[in-house]
Parts: C-alpha cells; structure tokens; sequence
C-alpha cells in the first residue's frame, strides 16, 4: 500500500518534472531547427520551412502531446538512415512466420519465413531449398503449411546471445525450425518424432549444444492410439532433447533423444546457466491428471485440471541424461530412442518441486541461482534456490509421486515469494538486479527486486514489489534486452500483448495484438511506456531481444552461384555466357541468368509432358539488388537474391504461351525483364 502511495507521489513528481522538460525541449528544438535552417542556408539546398514548423511546443500543443509523449517520442524516434541498437526476433504466432523488429523505433525489418509459404521470399512456390526445408516439416506425407509459433531462442555462446542462430518452435504439430542469421532463412524443420504437440521449446543450452522442446498436451508417445480412459497407464509427458551441430547448421535427429515423463501437461522449460548449467527446468499443470469430457458430465478441463494447491516443476538432470541416453539406456519410439520413466526416476535424472497453482513458465535468472515460477490462480511469483534444490536431492529424503518421481519439499527448495499481483505469467531480468514478471489479470507488469540488496535499494536482501505498470492488455510474455542471458542488458522491455481494445482505430472485429515498448533504464518507480506497435497476426508468443551489433548478416552471397540451402556454392551455378537447355528425352534443364534487366535465355520452349529442371543463377553482386521470378498458372514464385542460384522443377502439364517475368522493380527497365516459355501440345 505505501508503496503505491509512494509511487503515487512519485508519479505527481515526475508530471511537474516533465513540465519543466517540455519547456526545456521545446527551446532545445527550437535551437536544433534554427541551426538546421542556417545549414541548409549555407549549402544552398532548399530548406523545406512547412514541415518544420519551427515551433515544436505549438506542434505538441495542436496535437494534444502530453510531455510523457514527447519523451516517448524522442527516446524512440529514429531519423531516416539511422539505424535500431537493438533487434527483436518475435514469434509471429499463427503466421508461422517469424518477426524481426527495430527497438526503439519498433519499425518491422523483416518477416521471416518459417513454416508457411511466404510468397515474396519466395518460400513453398518452387523454389528446391523452401519446398524441401517445408517438407521436412510433413507428417507421414501430410502437408503442413503453417505453424503456431511460440518460443524463438537465439544461439548463445556462454551463455549470452551470439547472433548466428535462431531456432523456434511450432506448437501446433511439435516442430522445430533452425534459421540460419547470415541470411535470415530458415534452413531446417524437423517434426517431434514422438510427439504431435509441444509447449517448451524452443531452449538452448549455454553453448547451443543442445536444443530443448518440451511437450504440452499428454497422449500416448507416438500418439498410437488409446482409449482417454487408458490415461494414467498410457499417456505420457515428454521433453526432447535436440542435439545441435552449429558447423552444419543443422539439428541432428540421429544424436538426439526424448525423456518419457508422467501424463502432467509440461507446459514450459528453461535451461540452468552458470551456477545451475546442466540442468533443465519445466513447469507443468494438470497433475491432476484430468481427461476432460464436458459433454458426459466430466469437470471440463479448467476446473478439472486447477483442483490441486500445487502443480510440479520439473527438475532435470540434463548432463545425466545425456549420459544416459548416449550410453544407449533408452527404448525406442518409432526408431526414436527416449529415456522410460523408470529409468529417469532410477538415474536420479529427474526430480519435482512443488509450485503453485497452474502455473505457467518458468524462468531461470540471469546468475543461474533462481528459478521463478508464477501460478496464473495465485498472486505470488515463487523463487526456488538452486543450491537449495541440490541440497534437498543430496539429503535424499523425499515423497514419490504416482509413477514414483521424488518430489522435495517446498519449504526446503523455495528461496522467496513475492507478491506480485494478479494472473502472474512470465518473468524477465535486467541488469539492476531487478525481475519483471507479466500480469495477464490486471494487466501489467511488474518490477520487483531479485534478493538484492542494489544501490538504489534496502541494504538487506530484498524481495519485494517495486512498481507496476499498466499494459494494454492481456499480457503473456515480456521481453527485455538480451533478457535471457547470462548479462542482460535492461534498458527496454516488450510487453506481448494479446488484446489491444481501443489502441488503435477499429479495422472489424478481429484486432491487431500490441507490442508495448517500456523504458526500464531507470531504477524504482520510472517505467515509462513508449510505444505502442500492432501486430497484424495472431498471436505472437515470445520474442528475444539481442544488441544490433551482435549481428552480421551478409549483404549479398558470398559468391555468384550460391545455393543458401547448403550455405555453399552451388553444383548448378551458372555465369554470363554459360545459359543453356539441356534436354534428354522428356527431361528438360535449363540453366538460366538474371540480372538487371534481363533473363538469359529469353525463349524456353518445351513440349507438353516434359519434365522441367530450372536453374537460375542472379550474377549480381550488387546491395539490394533482388530480381524476382514467376510463371503464371503454375504456382512458381521466386526470390533471387545477389549471387543466389535457385532451382525449381514442375512438369509441363498445360500448353500454351506463358510470360514469365521479374516481380521485382529491380531497375528502370524492369517491365522488360521477363521472356516466353512456349510449350507445345
Ligand atoms: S506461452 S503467454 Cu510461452 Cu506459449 Cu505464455
Ligand atoms: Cu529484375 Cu525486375
């Protein structure tokens, strides 16, 4: 309570303080444009006095700014060619896609295609190295197209993020995608072998060893069919363990393996680091075990599944357990080796702590001590204590669950609980020793101190609600600044959230989600909401946010001729002058070259019936310089970028005259870059 008083005052401080700075703005703008106008006096060019009025206080006057607003806007505001400090890679949940944000301005760089066909990148519309990745994807041969995307995680090395890799998952069917950040494509999607659903994932280990995806929903490993009534003997619960080999690039089906647990639906991980690496943490709900059946009179799974005070934290001896499963202690799942439930329980791989009710996410803090976890049914955040967890195991006295996992005691593993508020959900770190911890009910988020003690706080070890802030609204997910590292960086933090209401202008009944932006810079009270950013697709999880300049991306491919499938130069690279058509018997290849502003050669003809193989190299090496390709009826669309060779194949089903063209505006004579392909009855 005084808290809030005091944060009440607070706030009527900072408003008269801000009334001040707007005046101090206002003259500093009014400096800023009078020495703008003498530039552009002395270079001669035209000054261009309407849009800028010269008068910033009568701009924020006309336009109702409050100066709250007018700090917002210059804290983030980005003047064209400057470039964000820092990227955000954000699940873009039923999108299947991936999105890539500059912060602070919040301006989308980029959607990355993922597991959905994209038609601009040219992702799922012939091109070999799309259609082949979205095929990995399929089920016994059925096509997915789309994905529910959840849990982004970018590669770390020791623990802090390294800008190479980005792996996420897809909720829907159990996938994993690896996206490769010299190019920002995805370059692999495997399919859970032993699972249709999953939650917890994607997580990596502090050197990208490995790769987590925890499941969701219980059902029968493999998901053979059995009977609901069959469920405590067989359904089951899982975590995957994918292992990562960061020279290919790819995950490695052939190392990895699965840990069976009980039919709790795991609901999300988070891997140890530093004091607590080598252990992997989930939470979980419905240890009730409820089946549901609402229609034959059942508990409906809600009430079902919140009877009991406190739900299960999974704690996982991951380093064992890789031990375990390498020494081949495992069964096999449709050729997939996991670990039983017995054995896990025998190895002392796995271990449970109570947590409060459903809870949802757990969070590893950044030195690895603590683990938080909120129950979205209680008001407190839980902070289990790492050396108290191993103590707890070391002393060896515990009760079993059903199948016989250990649980410790609560009162020996938890370090605090702190009161935070209403339908806590998940928890991020800054580097102020302050955890920020999303509150679905209110909704807000709020800051409160990590044990301390911190400069600007008690001196005594301190857990205790520092502030709050109000998002709009229903917030899940919050992310901050390198926020799940072993250093964040603090500065900023994204609220995810879910409705956005009266946020923005009304386009129907279904409403954009909102990305809030919020300073977290300064210590106690100061959180300043800045930004406001729809997003046009629901419903995006998660996000990490890494420092800019732990990314570089190439700008063009490194070669002419590169296949960025293999990230190598490709066997069908073709140059200026080596265009051709091969063709023997019904198989027809063409090995073809873009550049501004033409396709070599500008005739292909065919015979109806042929099978067609077609390469075509883009021999520039130019910034930017992106041509496009695509030939009606026959669903073809590509995206050739400097140096890319892509090919596509198709059989010549229907026969007539078709233009294909660049979809690119690549030059001024891009309207001429195009050709026929004839194909004769
Ligand atoms: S979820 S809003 Cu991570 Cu899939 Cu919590
Ligand atoms: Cu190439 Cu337009």
């Amino acid at each position: 309570m005084e808290r809030w008083e005091k944060q009440k005052r607070g706030s009527q401080i900072r408003w008269s303080r801000a009334v001040v700075g707007l005046v101090l703005i206002a003259a500093l703008f009014m400096v800023l444009l009078m020495s703008c106008s003498d530039d552009e006096a002395d270079t001669g060019e035209g000054a261009a006095p309407s849009a800028v009025s010269g008068d910033a206080a009568a701009i924020a006057e006309a336009r109702g700014l409050t100066p709250d607003d007018i700090t917002a806007a210059l804290k983030t505001y980005t003047p064209s060619g400057v470039h964000d400090d820092y990227v955000l890679f954000g699940s873009g949940g039923h999108s299947g896609q991936v999105y890539v944000v500059g912060l602070p301005s919040m301006r989308i760089l980029k959607k990355i295609a993922v597991f959905t066909p994209e038609p601009w990148q040219g992702w799922g519309y012939g091109a070999a190295s799309s259609m082949e990745v979205l095929e990995e994807g399929f089920v016994n041969g059925n096509p997915l197209t789309w994905g529910d995307t959840h849990h982004p995680a970018l590669s770390e090395t020791a623990g802090d993020y390294d800008g190479e890799w980005l792996f996420i998952n897809d909720k829907a069917n159990a996938r994993l995608a690896v996206i490769d950040l010299r190019d920002f494509e995805t370059k692999q999607i495997v399919k859970n072998p032993i699972a249709l659903n999953d939650h917890g994932g994607a997580f990596v280990t502090p050197d990208t060893e490995w790769v987590i995806e925890g499941g969701q929903y219980a059902a029968p490993l493999g998901w053979e069919y059995s009977s609901i009534d069959n469920y405590a003997e067989d359904y089951r619960g899982m975590v995957t363990i994918w292992k990562f080999d960061r020279e290919a690039g790819r995950l490695v089906p052939e190392e990895s393996f699965a840990m069976e647990l009980p039919p709790y639906w795991q609901d999300l991980c988070d891997v140890g680091k530093l004091v607590s690496a080598g252990w992997l943490f989930c939470n979980s709900f419905n240890t009730e075990m409820a089946t549901g059946g609402v229609e034959s009179g059942n508990p409906p799974f809600e009430t079902g599944a919140s009877q009991r005070d406190m739900d299960y934290m999974h704690i996982i001896n991951l380093d064992k357990a890789i031990e375990v499963a390498q020494a081949g202690n495992t069964f096999d799942v449709k050729g997939f080796p996991v670990i039983s439930l017995d054995t896990a329980i025998e190895e002392g791989l796995l271990y449970f702590a109570p947590e409060p009710k459903s809870p949802h996410g757990v969070s590893i803090a950044p030195g690895g001590e603590y683990m938080v976890v909120s129950g979205k049914l209680d008001p407190h955040t839980t902070v289990y204590s790492f050396d108290k967890i191993q103590a707890a195991i070391a002393a060896g006295e515990w009760e079993t669950d059903v199948y016989g996992v250990p649980i410790l005691d609560f009162d020996d593993v938890v370090e605090a609980q702190v009161e935070v508020g209403l339908g806590p959900l998940h928890t991020q770190f800054d580097d102020k020793g302050y955890a920020y911890t999303s509150l679905f009910l209110e909704p807000a988020v709020a800051r409160w101190s990590l044990g301390g003690p911190y400069a600007d706080l008690n001196e005594e070890p301190d857990w205790s609600l520092v502030s709050k802030i109000p998002v709009h609204y229903n917030v899940g997910h919050i992310s901050t600044a390198e926020g799940d590292t072993v250093s964040p960086d603090g500065k900023y933090l994204v609220s995810l959230n879910k409705w956005a209401i009266d946020r923005f202008l009304n386009v129907g009944p279904l409403l954009p989600q909102n990305f809030q932006l919020i300073d977290i810079n300064e210590p106690g009270d100061n959180l300043q909401l800045l930004y406001d950013m729809p997003i046009p697709d629901g419903e995006p999880h998660y996000a990490q946010i890494i420092k800019a300049d732990k990314l570089s991306p190439w700008e063009v491919y490194p070669e002419v001729g590169w296949d960025p499938h293999t990230q190598s130069p490709s066997p069908y690279a073709t140059l200026i002058g080596e265009e051709r058509i091969e063709r023997d018997g019904n198989n027809v290849e063409i090995f073809m070259t873009a550049v501004r502003s033409h396709f070599t050669p500008e005739h292909v003809e065919l015979q109806k019936g042929d099978h067609v193989t077609w390469h075509i190299t883009n021999v520039e090496q130019t910034y930017d310089a992106t041509h496009g390709f695509t030939i009606p009826l026959y669903n073809i669309n590509l995206s050739i970028e400097p140096g890319e060779t892509t090919t596509f194949e198709f059989d010549a089903t229907e026969d007539g005259v078709f233009s294909y063209y660049c979809t690119e505006f690549c030059s001024a004579l891009h309207l001429e870059m195009t050709g026929y392909m004839f194909i004769e009855p």
